[in-house]
């Protein structure tokens, strides 16, 4: 019989500093699957082949084993993942619970030959804060694209409208927000002003993991900056030397904030790419996937059938022409994914319609 004393934690007693990183259950049960007792240790920052960890003590860096390194994607570590290190080499990355993910950058065009690599950004996530600057950056097309690539991970949102102080009427554009976000929360905050800071404090419990996502500039480690009280991440005010073009941020790193809570800054996305197709369409535009139902053809494609309830409810104003366009663009992307997904489960001939 197996033998949980074995291990340095039996299930009922979860470590109270590591329950402080985000331990769970789910860990423990991954963790006392391994043949024998480890230690497990948190990826708290790094990139490539040295990765900072925490196992609750003084964080110290640790190289990845070179076995993780050929073996299939998805257990390389990412910030957020919970490892097991011997002698400061990670040996095993732990089952995730989730991961942010996305197609690689500069994958759009590569589509078409089949070269969509998945870009894992973060793991082990409780809320992704999508920010928004209220300047150029604001634009609701995008922020249905962010929506869509967290729905697509199995992730839960929050909206983040920052820079409030540069905008005339920020209760304008967070109207405009909430009438496309559908139940997800929106913040109106300025980092500046110091003003709607503490409504994200829903979100940020102790043990509970954020990770910020937005365009380069939006104002995303300002915001944890902010948060944490004092000037930890590079914003772009302060590394406009680093040169054109290029990222403030170049190290994904996870912040423990006061409250308990953990952050973890990305750099921005040039491009928003997903890399899976998980329905999540759906869950961004939920009342144009309500009319698809009734459309008179089951494969409607919505753009110019007769009987199409999409294209009448754009008619009678009922759906917006620009939601639309942004929903079928999308669904033009993720059809990649599925064409793919199906290709390799099944040979079977697709069904075809006649008439
Ligand atoms: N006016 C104003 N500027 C902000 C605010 N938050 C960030 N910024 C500025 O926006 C620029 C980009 O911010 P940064 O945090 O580096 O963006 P990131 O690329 O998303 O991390 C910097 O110059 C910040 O000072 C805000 O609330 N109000
Ligand atoms: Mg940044
Ligand atoms: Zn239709």
């Amino acid at each position: 019989m197996d033998s949980p004393s074995t291990f340095n934690h039996p299930l009922n007693t979860l470590p109270e500093h590591l329950i402080r990183m985000g331990w769970t259950r789910h860990f423990q049960t991954a963790l006392e699957k391994l043949p024998s007792p480890h230690t497990p240790a948190k990826v708290i920052g790094g990139c490539k082949n040295s990765f900072l960890v925490n196992q609750g003590a003084t964080p110290f860096t640790a190289t990845p084993a070179r076995t993780l390194e050929h073996t299939p994607e998805g257990i390389y570590p990412v910030v957020g993942d919970w490892v097991v290190v011997k002698d400061e080499v990670i040996t095993t990355v732990l089952t995730r619970k989730n991961i942010l993910a996305r197609g690689a950058a500069g994958s759009q065009h590569k589509q078409k030959s089949g070269q969509v690599k998945k870009q894992i950004m973060a793991a082990n996530i409780d809320t992704v804060f999508i920010v928004c600057g209220l300047d150029r950056d604001f634009n609701l097309r995008r922020l249905e694209r962010y929506l869509t690539l967290v729905y697509n991970c199995g992730l839960t949102p929050a909206i983040v409208l920052t820079k409030a102080d540069l905008e005339q009427h920020p209760k304008d554009r967070a109207d405009e927000v909430t009438a496309i976000a559908f139940g997800v929360p929106v913040h109106l905050i300025s980092a500046h002003e110091d003003s709607g800071l503490s409504t994200l404090d829903e979100h940020l419990a102790p043990g509970q993991t954020v990770t910020l996502i937005g365009s380069s500039g939006a104002g995303k480690s300002t915001l944890i900056n902010r948060l944490y009280g004092s000037n930890l991440q590079a914003t772009g005010a302060v590394s406009k030397r680093v040169g054109k073009g290029r990222h403030t941020t170049t190290t994904r790193d996870l912040i423990t904030l006061p409250s308990g809570s953990m952050l973890i800054d990305n750099p921005g996305m040039r491009e928003i790419t997903f890399s899976d197709d998980h329905g999540a369409l759906d869950t961004t535009f939920p009342e144009i996937e309500l009319l698809t139902r009734s459309c008179r053809f089951a494969d409607c494609s919505h753009t110019h059938e007769p009987g199409c309830q999409v294209l009448d409810g754009v008619a009678s104003g009922q759906v917006s022409k620009e939601r639309l366009d942004s929903y079928l663009k999308m669904q033009h992307e993720l059809s990649f994914f599925a064409n793919r997904d199906q290709k390799s489960t099944s040979k079977k001939e697709k069904g075809k319609k006649k008439g």
